[in-house]
């Protein structure tokens, strides 16, 4: 009786002893997997990682945007990684900025000191070559194109700061008046013709940037360059011609035949710019036709005191280009 009851001591004993060893820790390790599935889905530890990083990273302001760029056909990883990094930023204080923005307030008299014209006409005696060879292909006058430069980047010294990925991006994501009203002079607040005016572009220009930022990851992709590195004006265009995207789409050439359109390289730009004059109606009689010339140039940036100083800069670089 005592040997039975020992025996079964032993084997009680020896149950015991597996249990802890060989069976508790498998029961632990599924009861923290469960636990962990239930937060992340069930999916494996690396997958957890990569998701829970992809999750957590884009704020919650692009939610929409990403969905949509994601209903348009682009890649879900690609538009999450974008908008998951540091340099993406909603600025919403751009957009008053851009609102209020008024063409004629502009100083365009500046462009035609003296000194800024000598300026464009070292410029275009330098690139000499590159000038020539456009006007050849394009028929658009090597001054009238060194007049744009001018002023739209200062000969390429200015080509903008602002990241153009966040421009469109905020802009797409701000046809919600409430995001940008604290950003809004205060004493215009008390308008309501103001506010019903602000409202109403704000509408319009969401769509436009959502469509810009459509095609500048377009362009983006097809010319291998990361979009979040381009940087431009405030209103989304970039390069020396300070091109938008579907601009660059419809009118970019890459002339330099490095295989991509890079609006940062003189040939390239210019070779742009030309492009857009020509199939904006531009051709070989058109620099003796005053009215059509500023017609054209109306359709490159839509302000009258822009085109007419354009075409006053280009006769002053012609006139000094001709003089010496
Ligand atoms: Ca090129």
């Amino acid at each position: 009786m005592n040997k039975l009851f020992l025996l079964l001591l032993n084997l009680l004993i020896s149950l015991i002893f597996i249990t802890l060893i060989f069976i508790a820790p498998c029961i632990y390790t599924n009861v923290s997997s469960a636990s962990d599935d239930n937060v992340s889905g069930g999916i494996t530890g690396m997958e957890r990682g990569s998701k829970k990083a992809r999750t957590d990273a884009p704020k919650n302001i692009w939610r929409a945007i990403i969905k949509r760029l994601e209903e348009d056909g682009f890649s879900r990883d690609y538009i999450y990684s974008l908008y998951s990094r540091d340099e993406v930023r909603f600025e919403p204080k751009i957009m008053p900025k851009k609102l209020l923005h008024d063409e004629y307030k502009l100083n365009y008299d500046k462009f035609l000191r003296p000194d800024r014209i000598e300026r464009a006409v070292n410029f275009l005696k330098g690139h000499k070559a590159v000038f020539d060879k456009v006007e050849r292909r394009f028929n658009v006058p090597s001054h009238i194109k060194a007049a744009i430069l001018l002023v739209e980047t200062d000969l390429g010294n200015y080509t903008g700061s602002y990241r153009t990925f966040n421009i469109l991006s905020s802009m797409a994501v701000s046809n919600d008046f409430s995001k940008i009203w604290p950003f809004l002079p205060q004493g215009a607040l008390s308008d309501n013709a103001y506010i019903k005016r602000i409202r109403r572009i704000m509408k319009r220009r969401s769509g436009w940037a959502y469509n810009e930022l459509r095609a500048l990851l377009t362009y983006c992709k097809k010319n291998g360059i990361d979009p979040v590195s381009i940087r431009g004006s405030i209103f989304g265009a970039f390069g020396l011609c300070q091109f938008v995207p579907t601009s660059v789409i419809n009118f970019g050439i890459d002339f330099n035949g490095d295989g991509k359109i890079d609006l940062f390289s003189l040939e390239d730009a210019l070779a742009s710019m030309a492009n857009y004059l020509v199939r904006h109606g531009w051709d070989k009689y058109t620099i003796n036709d005053k009215d059509k010339a500023v017609k054209v140039i109306l359709t490159y940036n839509h302000s009258r005191p822009y085109a007419e100083t354009v075409l006053k800069a280009a006769n002053l670089i012609y006139a000094h280009m001709n003089s010496h």
